[in-house]
């Protein structure tokens, strides 16, 4: 694992305060946020790993109801998966608050989800849901306790994961010799294209390439068969898993286009990282001047998404509240607290916290067109939005 990036010390992001947190000056656990290249499995990862159960504990805030644009995109998987796998049980590893299972029947789905705050969610709407932590224990307890699977599913949760090899050998002891393996992650190719160095962050120790996943399933005799480019979270990958002895599914076309794509950008060379650190310490450069000049002009600026995402931009940029008065936020866990790090305030929602702002900074830069599309009275009277991705302009 060589070292590209340098994004300094980083608080551990979704660790939001409390104001008692503040006034006891409560301590904030740091950590050195640099990130690397393997150039044997061409895996991209954060080199300074924090334990598990210190981020994913029985608060955790995140939840990804709080967005439309997960809930359509859930909905839409939920059909393609009962047309075309018509799966008797359906296993989601990282189920978070039910997003996807809910579009499925109740005594076809396993749920795993490690953050009691967020299992009660899935418990209480009837679906079996284990709290623990995926590894090769509890996929032996779920064989013993309802059989083979023949769909397995995770989204955002395996690139949260450090040993992957205990993942994959915990996937591979549940599936069936049929069974797919579906699993969707921020794509690494359009995170060096759109300088989205804020995809790294303490819970995201991976941002899967093809080129990585290829390289650690084909050890447990899984190959992807097909790949599907998503919109969501900043530009992900859906990756279609089988066993490479399933030779009733067909390999896609698409699957060598994704590895063409990835091979021109030249993601097996170690070169390309560094271009991209070259292009992250431009894009820092340019964001804190951006947002200085429009504070020196006396105009209001508020952060939109306290994102985990926003916490890598604001403790690397050292944007404080100096620059943003607050942020604002829909998730119940992150509002009337403080950012890690940096202490910006969070303030629940509502569209009178826009009045008299001048500029919006799009924490949830990956959720502009629905943000755009909520925001439109604040752009109809003249305010405007500020984005760092692919590099920091006013939008
Ligand atoms: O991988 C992860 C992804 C799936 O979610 C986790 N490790 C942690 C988390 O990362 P994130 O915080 O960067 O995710 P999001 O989905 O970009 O966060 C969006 C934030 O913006 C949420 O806090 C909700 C908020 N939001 C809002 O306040 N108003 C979002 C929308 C669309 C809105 O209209």
């Amino acid at each position: 694992m060589k070292k590209f990036l340098d994004l300094g010390m980083q608080p551990l992001a979704n660790k939001y305060l409390t104001s008692n947190d503040l006034k006891n000056k409560k301590k904030e656990q740091f950590y050195h946020l640099e990130v690397g290249f393997d150039n044997k499995t061409k895996l991209v990862s954060i080199l300074n790993k924090v334990p598990s159960q210190k981020m994913f504990d029985d608060n955790y805030p995140y939840r990804s109801s709080m967005s439309k644009t997960m809930i359509r995109s859930f909905k839409a998987l939920s059909k393609k998966i009962i047309k075309f796998y018509k799966p008797k049980i359906i296993l989601e590893i990282g189920s978070n608050d039910g997003s996807l299972i809910k579009n499925f029947n109740k005594k076809k789905v396993i749920c795993v989800e490690p953050c009691k705050n967020l299992a009660i969610i899935t418990k209480g709407k009837g679906f079996k849901t284990y709290a623990e932590y995926w590894n090769i224990s509890l996929a032996k307890k779920i064989k013993s306790n309802h059989n083979m699977v023949d769909l397995i599913y995770s989204a955002n949760t395996l690139s949260h994961i450090s040993d992957l090899d205990s993942v994959f050998k915990s996937i591979n002891h549940v599936l069936s010799n049929d069974g797919v393996l579906i699993i969707e992650d921020p794509s690494l190719l359009e995170c060096l294209k759109r300088v989205a160095y804020d995809q790294f962050y303490n819970e995201h120790i991976y941002v899967f390439s093809l080129l990585g996943i290829q390289n650690i399933i084909k050890k447990f005799n899984f190959e992807v068969f097909k790949v599907e480019k998503l919109k969501t979270h900043g530009g992900s990958l859906r990756y279609y898993i089988k066993r490479t002895s399933n030779s009733k599914i067909k390999i896609s076309s698409n699957v060598k286009k994704q590895l063409n794509a990835e091979l021109r950008y030249k993601m097996d060379k170690f070169t390309t990282y560094i271009e991209f650190k070259n292009k992250v310490e431009r894009s820092k450069k340019k964001l804190v001047e951006l947002l200085y000049k429009i504070k020196k002009n006396d105009k209001k600026i508020i952060g939109y998404g306290s994102t985990a995402k926003s916490v890598t931009v604001l403790n690397y940029c050292k944007i404080k509240s100096e620059i943003l008065d607050y942020f604002v936020d829909t998730t119940p866990d992150k509002t009337k607290k403080y950012m890690p790090g940096t202490h910006i305030y969070i303030d629940k929602y509502k569209k009178s916290l826009l009045n008299n702002v001048d500029y919006i900074f799009l924490g949830a830069w990956n959720f502009k067109d629905e943000i755009f599309k909520k925001e439109k009275d604040f752009i109809k009277k003249g305010g405007k939005f500020i984005t760092h991705i692919p590099t920091p302009k006013i939008v």
